[in-house]
């Protein structure tokens, strides 16, 4: 199956999530079978330079968020986890580098795992699988399109060097293609 549009896209992840119980297999199967082009995505691509962006696509009738991630050059996430929800990320354009650490047990947090994403490469994280950073280590922009069910306002971020952590709020720079009010703090 090919899905070549994110209405599509769409459509499938709703008539999954229709179930009480996801399946998340399926969910990954969807994310890695849409190949839209940047026509098909570009009104959610903001960037911001020194940063990534939120862009919310679909609010998935309140079970999961479908959002594309705008990633400038040089651009990481902190160290955080997923507040007990599904991330199913999916590469669009550029390469990134999916960073995962162990939940902190003392000082210096350990890397227990790093990937290098393509485009059309799919990832998944949990909290029990552990916690990640995303890096782009280019100079070049990135685009990916994320799914995290059920839908979260918040999650940890953490220290590298301490392992502490502090909470980190969710916000969108846009949703459905159009800019938040700044007022609306934008900070990923
Ligand atoms: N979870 C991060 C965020 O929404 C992006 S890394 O991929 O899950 O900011
Ligand atoms: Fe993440």
């Amino acid at each position: 199956m090919r899905i070549l549009n994110l209405e599509e896209l769409t459509e499938e992840l709703y008539r999954v999530f229709e179930s009480d119980h996801v399946n998340i297999d399926e969910v990954k199967q969807l994310m890695a079978s849409y190949g839209g082009g940047p026509c098909e995505w570009s009104k959610y691509a903001k960037f911001e330079p020194g940063k990534y962006t939120r862009n919310l696509v679909d609010e998935g009738n309140g079970k999961f968020n479908l959002m594309v991630l705008c990633w400038s050059g040089d651009t990481k996430s902190s160290i955080h986890d997923h507040a007990d929800a599904h991330c199913v990320m999916r590469l669009l354009s550029g390469e990134l580098t999916e960073v995962r650490y162990d939940w902190p047990q003392g000082q210096k947090m350990r890397v227990i795992d790093e990937k290098i994403m393509l485009p059309g490469d799919v990832a998944y994280i949990n909290n029990d699988i552990g916690l990640h950073r995303v890096e782009n280590r280019f100079p070049e922009v990135a685009v990916s399109l994320h799914l995290y069910s059920p839908p979260f306002q918040s999650c940890y971020m953490f220290d590298e060097n301490t392992g502490n952590r502090a909470v980190s709020k969710v916000t969108f720079w846009s949703r459905y293609g159009e800019c938040t009010p700044v007022i609306e703090s934008r900070e990923p």
